[in-house]
C-alpha cells in the first residue's frame, strides 16, 4: 500500500468509529497531536493536585479531609492512566517529565490560579471538575483506544471530585453570612478561569478542525463551554449565588445562555506562564521530581538486582 492508501484506510476506520490501537498504522501528525493532548493532560492532573493540596492541613474537619486526600490522590492517578495511555503512543515516561519541567509542555491554565478559602475546594470540585467532566465524557469516545478507555473510569471518579464540590458549595450557601459571602467570593474568582479551561474560541483553535476530523475530539471548544454555562447557571441558582457575569441572560431563540466575553488577554497570559502562580506551580514540581530521585534509583537498582538474581538462577539450572 503506498502513504496515500494507509492514509484512506485509517480515516475509513476512523469514520466506521473502528478505535485505533497502538500498534496499527497512523499519520505522523495524529501521533504527535494525540502525544500533545495527553501529556499535557496528565500534567494538567498532576499539576492539578497543587492548589487543593494546598488545603490538606486545613481542611475544617476530618470527614473534609479524607475526602478531600482521596480526591488529590484519584487526581495523581488519572496523571498515571494518562502517562500510560501517552507511552503507547512510542514517548518515554523521562521525556514527558521533562517536557513539563522544562516548561516546553503545556498544562491547563486553571491550575495557575491560588486557593484562598476553604470555599475554593468547593468551587474546583464544581466547576473545575464539572469542566473537566464535561469535556472528558466526549473523550470516553476518542478515537483512540488506550484514550478512550482511560478516560472512562477518569470520568466516573471525576463525577464523584464534582458533587463533592458542589456539597461543600451548598454546605457554605446555606450557613453563617460569612461563609455564604466566602462561597460567592470563590465563583467570583473561578468562574471565568472555569470558561477559559476549554481552550481559545472556535476561530483561533489551531488543533479543533483536524482533531475533529481524527474523532479525538467530539464537540468544539465553544459548544463544550455552552454546554457548561447552561448546566451551571442553574446549578448556581440552586446554590442562591450569583454569576459574576451582567451579560449572561437566556436567550429563547438559541435556547442557550447568552454570556459576556472571555478576557483572552488573560487566557494566553496565563498560557505563556505568566499567571499568579504559573513559577510556584512548576517550582513545586521540581522539587518534588528532584526529592522523588531516591526513589526512582532505588526501585532501579531493585529492579536491575531482580534481573541479576533471575539470570543466575538460570545459569545455575542450565548447569545442573
Ligand atoms: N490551558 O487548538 P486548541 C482536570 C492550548 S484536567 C492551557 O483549542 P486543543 C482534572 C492548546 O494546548 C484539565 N493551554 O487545542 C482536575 C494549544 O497549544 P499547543 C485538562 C491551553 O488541544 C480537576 C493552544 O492552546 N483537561 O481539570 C488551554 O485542540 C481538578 C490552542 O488550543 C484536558 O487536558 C488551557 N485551558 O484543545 C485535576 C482535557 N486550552 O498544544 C485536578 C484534554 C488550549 O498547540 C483538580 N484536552 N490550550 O502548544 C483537550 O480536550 C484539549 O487539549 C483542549 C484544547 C480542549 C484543552
Amino acid at each position: 500500500m503506498t502513504e496515500l492508501n494507509f492514509e484512506k484506510h485509517f480515516q475509513d476506520k476512523v469514520d466506521a468509529e473502528i478505535k485505533i490501537e497502538p500498534k496499527d498504522w497512523m499519520p505522523d501528525a495524529y501521533r504527535k497531536t494525540l502525544i500533545r493532548q495527553i501529556s499535557q493532560h496528565a500534567h494538567s492532573e498532576v499539576v492539578g493536585m497543587l492548589p487543593e493540596g494546598n488545603w490538606i492541613s486545613r481542611a475544617p474537619s476530618l470527614r473534609r479531609k479524607l475526602i478531600l486526600l482521596a480526591k488529590i490522590q484519584d487526581e495523581a492517578g488519572h496523571g498515571l492512566y494518562l502517562y500510560s495511555a501517552a507511552e503507547t503512543l512510542g514517548i518515554s515516561r523521562e521525556e514527558l517529565v521533562e517536557q513539563l519541567l522544562s516548561g516546553k509542555a503545556k498544562y491547563s491554565s486553571i491550575f495557575n490560579y491560588p486557593t484562598l478559602t476553604w470555599a475554593d475546594i468547593g468551587a474546583i470540585g464544581w466547576l473545575v471538575d464539572g469542566a473537566a467532566i464535561m469535556n472528558q465524557v466526549m473523550l470516553t469516545r476518542a478515537s483512540y483506544g488506550p484514550y478512550a478507555r482511560a478516560m472512562v473510569r477518569i470520568c466516573k471518579e471525576e463525577s464523584f471530585h464534582q458533587r463533592q464540590g458542589y456539597e461543600i458549595m451548598l454546605t457554605l450557601a446555606k450557613g453563617s453570612a460569612a461563609q455564604q459571602h466566602m462561597a460567592q467570593d470563590a465563583l467570583n474568582r473561578w468562574w471565568w478561569p472555569s470558561l477559559m479551561m476549554f481552550g481559545p474560541k472556535d476561530d483561533d483553535s489551531a488543533h479543533s478542525q483536524q482533531s475533529m476530523k481524527w474523532k479525538i475530539k467530539r464537540k468544539s471548544n465553544d459548544e463544550l463551554r455552552q454546554q457548561f454555562v447552561d448546566v451551571t447557571v442553574q446549578q448556581a441558582e440552586v446554590l442562591g449565588l450569583a454569576i459574576p457575569d451582567p451579560d449572561l441572560k437566556w436567550n429563547e431563540e438559541r435556547g442557550h445562555y447568552d454570556f459576556g466575553e472571555i478576557n483572552w488577554d488573560e487566557f494566553w497570559n496565563v498560557v505563556k506562564g505568566n499567571g499568579p502562580c504559573n513559577k510556584q506551580r512548576l517550582d513545586a514540581r521540581i522539587k518534588a521530581h528532584e526529592d522523588g530521585a531516591w526513589v526512582r534509583e532505588a526501585a532501579m537498582a531493585y529492579a536491575e538486582k531482580k534481573e541479576q538474581r533471575k539470570l543466575m538462577e538460570s545459569a545455575k539450572a542450565e548447569a545442573a
